[in-house]
């Protein structure tokens, strides 16, 4: 039998082109937000939930992980991406059982999920059993038996619980609590394909996965690096504080292939001179950097700390704290002694001259952040590249004190937290053993499956339950052909979402949609009451959050509610953990949670005090570093960097400004100047020409790893100011050319952003080609 792919449904003829924007935010954000707001929720919504974003009392904001500036919040903590992940969900547009008769399987295969989201918010259970053709009404007592079943007529490690990063605090410690109570440790999560580099290079350097800086910190910091992040887009709320910093005196660095419009001006839409003019500078410098240039970048960096000290003695590195906190630092020395600049050239695309203008003003910044994002952890050598920041940190003495830190930026908003309550396929034995004495159950030791071992595990038919709490596994992952067949294959997909997406469609032979209140929804069908949840943002942050609005429709169950009701139907009524309890007051979830995890010690107290609480951070609280050593540690790396073999290119995938990761808000790119179209592959002018292609040609795009290809038909080319030999597509247009072992080494991340590729121009026989491959 063919599948079809979504390929088909955007017009590419549509697509419009103009020069890149220079400034992000301003009075524009501001009007486009509240038009898609109004459109999909209407006046009353709009006023009700975009005035309770990041507000005490109210909800915390589904766009992303950014903190909220504690303590002196806006009235109206306000960015445009935000907005629009609030109104997305705030649609009152119905996805009711009917609309699920209406539409086959056969016909929602081609939809994009720009399509499927704008159908609206799903309002029942729907089930697709083997031989349907399409979902069908089920009860809530008929799909939690299904489950139960299914999970009893097979073994725990052919299991599968993915998490989404929305999943707030309560909830995800539930979910793990379940996988766990039934015998698997097989918990990947959305943190797999995004951080976890960060988390692979951070434990064993700095003794914790987190980041070391608070938003104080950033506004009082001398200098800040904001490395492969977009943050106009992903993170605009950062924009403010980037500004605050320079206002204050501080520096701004950006390291970036494309010259992201957010990095470079802002205009700040709660002040009059946002209304007016090109905004404040948020950069003062922009180094165009290839990509998978950064390793080479910071090891070019610390060879010129390393000489000016030499020739300042006492100057540059912190040798006090070096001495006291740290090892590894002659072997660093040494490995930094000498450098190829011609190959660091080569390697970066940058000029010996840029990289010594910036070693220069962090030699003399007393108080240096490091700031990135996904730019450095969808690459081959994405771990190496972040120990190399901490060796870069280290050698300053940049932890523990004002305005210094290392600071990976989240996506997801609670994908912190999430893994703070034990999302994690490979759990510490401390933390197996504190679950194990607080609920008298046998948690198993053997680590599961992670988001690309899932993947395989799909394509080796080692999954016969797949449940999915949030997100939109299908189309978040490497490998689309390979991941959708397999998924096709597997038992039972349960998918707990608010809205259709693509996985719903890529079902397993048996197929369970059971939706949920979101963010904003309130949630009050408790005998105690209305609940309240808590979430963790970036800075280890935790705080309440609450929705307001009338949930769409009578039927949805909060998700610790279907949480608990999967795990009584599979584990049955005699098993040691009172789910019942849990999920009727969620405070007996906090009292559990304060018991097992350190940190959260009188979580019911705290989280209910002003701001909420911080996490403990031995780097950041003092200078500390709780690693199997005890102390922090210099690391050594061999230069990598990526490169294309002759005609081909490195493409890298980004976030569009109109989408949340799988879903689209809209078809454009402000900010890139691209509108209408999203089948596009940004090239710099000069490699099109040296490749012998025009500006808007229409191309097939051939991936290359180890000897595979892999073909993605029909994009637009786009002459675009991005640094030569690299090219960017959207995610998750291109993820079909991503082969699922071009991965991370040590964290197992998906090469989202090292992907080599060459252009064919586009014509019946590759498309003939596709098809083939699409059976
Ligand atoms: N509105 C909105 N907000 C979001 C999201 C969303 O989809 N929409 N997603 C959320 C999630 S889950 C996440 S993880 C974050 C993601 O936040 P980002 O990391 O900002 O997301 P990307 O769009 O992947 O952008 C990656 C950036 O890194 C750059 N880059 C690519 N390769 C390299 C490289 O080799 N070196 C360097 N130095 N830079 C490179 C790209 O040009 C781009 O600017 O955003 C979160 N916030
Ligand atoms: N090529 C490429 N691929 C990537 C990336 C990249 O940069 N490039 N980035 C990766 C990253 S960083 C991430 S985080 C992953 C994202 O992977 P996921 O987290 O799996 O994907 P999302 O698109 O965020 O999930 C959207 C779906 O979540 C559901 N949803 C929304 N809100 C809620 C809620 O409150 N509760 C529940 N239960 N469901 C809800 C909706 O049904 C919606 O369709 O993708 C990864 N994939
Ligand atoms: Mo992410």
């Amino acid at each position: 039998m063919t599948h079809k792919s979504p390929v088909t449904d955007i017009n590419e003829d549509s697509l419009h082109v103009e020069a890149p924007e220079t400034s992000a935010a301003g009075i524009k954000a501001v009007t486009v937000a509240l038009q898609r707001s109004l459109e999909q929720a209407g006046p009353l919504r709009t006023a009700r939930s975009l005035l309770r974003i990041n507000q005490r009392g109210g909800f915390d904001c589904p766009g992303c992980a950014w903190p909220e500036s504690d303590g002196r919040r806006k009235t109206a903590e306000f960015c445009e991406n935000g907005a629009k992940a609030v109104a997305e969900e705030a649609s009152v547009s119905a996805v009711t059982p009917e609309w699920w008769e209406a539409h086959p399987i056969a016909e929602l295969e081609d939809k994009t999920d720009y399509w499927l989201s704008k159908q609206g918010r799903i309002t029942e259970p729907v089930v697709l059993r083997p031989g349907d053709d399409r979902y069908h009404r089920i009860s809530w007592s008929e799909a939690f038996e299904l489950v139960g079943e299914h999970i009893r007529a097979t073994t725990p490690d052919r299991c599968v619980f993915y998490t989404s990063g929305r999943t707030a605090n309560e909830t995800a410690f539930m979910y793990q609590l379940f996988a766990r109570s039934l015998g698997t440790n097989n918990l990947p999560d959305c943190s797999n394909m995004c951080h976890e580099s960060s988390g692979s290079a951070l434990n064993p350097t700095i003794g914790i996965g987190k980041g070391t800086v608070s938003l104080d910190d950033i506004h009082h910091a001398e200098l800040v690096f904001v490395v492969g992040q977009n943050p106009g887009t992903n993170h605009p709320r950062m924009l403010s504080a980037l500004k605050e910093c320079r206002d204050n005196g501080g520096r701004v660095v950006a390291v970036n292939p494309l010259p992201e419009a957010g990095l470079l001006h802002f205009k700040d839409p709660q002040t009059v001179s946002g209304y007016v003019g090109e905004g404040s500078t948020i950069s003062d410098h922009f180094l165009q950097i290839r990509v998978g240039g950064d390793l080479a970048l910071f090891q070019a960096l610390g060879h010129l700390l390393l000489e000016e000290e030499k020739r300042a003695p006492g100057t540059v590195v912190d040798r006090a704290f070096i001495e006291a906190q740290t090892e590894g630092f002659e072997a660093y020395e040494a490995a930094r002694a000498t450098i190829d600049w011609e190959e660091t050239e080569r390697a970066t695309g940058l000029s010996r001259l840029e990289i010594a203008t910036i070693a220069d003003l962090m030699a003399k910044s007393k108080a240096t952040i490091m700031c990135w994002a996904l730019g450095l952890t969808q690459q081959p050598h994405s771990v190496d590249t972040i120990r190399e920041i901490i060796n870069l940190l280290l050698l300053q003495g940049n932890f523990g004190k004002p305005g210094a830190g290392a600071c990976p930026v989240r996506g997801h908003s609670n994908v912190q937290g999430d893994r703070t309550m034990g999302i994690w396929e490979k759990p510490k034995e401390w933390l197996l053993a504190a679950l194990d004495k607080e609920f008298g159950i046998h948690s198993p030791r053997e680590h599961g499956f992670d988001s690309t071992e899932t993947l395989h595990a799909f394509e080796n038919d080692d999954v016969d339950v797949f449940v999915a709490l949030g997100g939109n596994f299908a189309q978040a992952n490497s490998d689309t052909l390979a991941l959708e067949a397999g998924m096709r294959r597997a038992g039972l997909t349960v998918h707990i979402s608010t809205k259709p997406n693509r996985s719903h469609v890529v079902h397993g032979k048996t197929s369970l949609i059971l939706p949920t209140l979101g963010r904003t929804d309130r949630d009050d069908k408790h005998p105690k009451g209305r609940q309240f949840l808590s979430v963790e943002d970036s800075m280890s942050m935790v705080h309440a959050t609450q929705g307001r609005l009338e949930p769409i429709s009578e039927h949805l169950l909060a998700e610790p509610v279907i949480v608990a009701r999967m795990a009584v139907a599979a584990l049955g009524d005699d098993h040691p953990v009172d789910w019942r309890a849990m999920a009727e007051d969620y405070d007996v979830v906090r009292d559990h949670i304060s018991r097992v995890l350190p940190g959260f010690e009188d979580f019911n107290t705290r989280i209910r005090t002003k701001n909420g609480f911080v996490l403990p951070n031995p780097p950041r609280d003092t200078r500390t570093f709780a690693t199997d050593i005890g102390k922090g540690r210099f690391t050594v790396a061999p230069l990598e960097y990526l490169e294309a073999p002759e005609g081909h290119l490195i493409l890298q995938t980004v976030r569009s400004h109109d989408q949340y990761n799988t879903t689209f808000y809209g078809l454009d790119d402000r900010y890139r100047g691209i509108r209408d179209g999203r089948r596009v592959i940004l090239v710099h002018p000069e490699d099109l020409a040296e490749l012998g292609f025009e500006d808007r040609e229409l191309v097939d795009v051939v991936s290359v790893f180890r000897g595979e290809k892999r073909r993605a038909e029909r994009f637009r080319l786009v002459a675009y100011p991005t640094a030569r030999g690299c090219a960017a597509a959207y995610f998750p247009e291109a993820n079909g050319l991503v082969h699922r072992d071009l991965v991370a080494r040590e964290s197992n991340t998906p090469g989202f952003k090292a992907i080599t590729v060459r252009f064919e121009r586009h014509t019946p026989e590759g498309a003939e080609a596709l098809a083939g491959q699409l059976s």
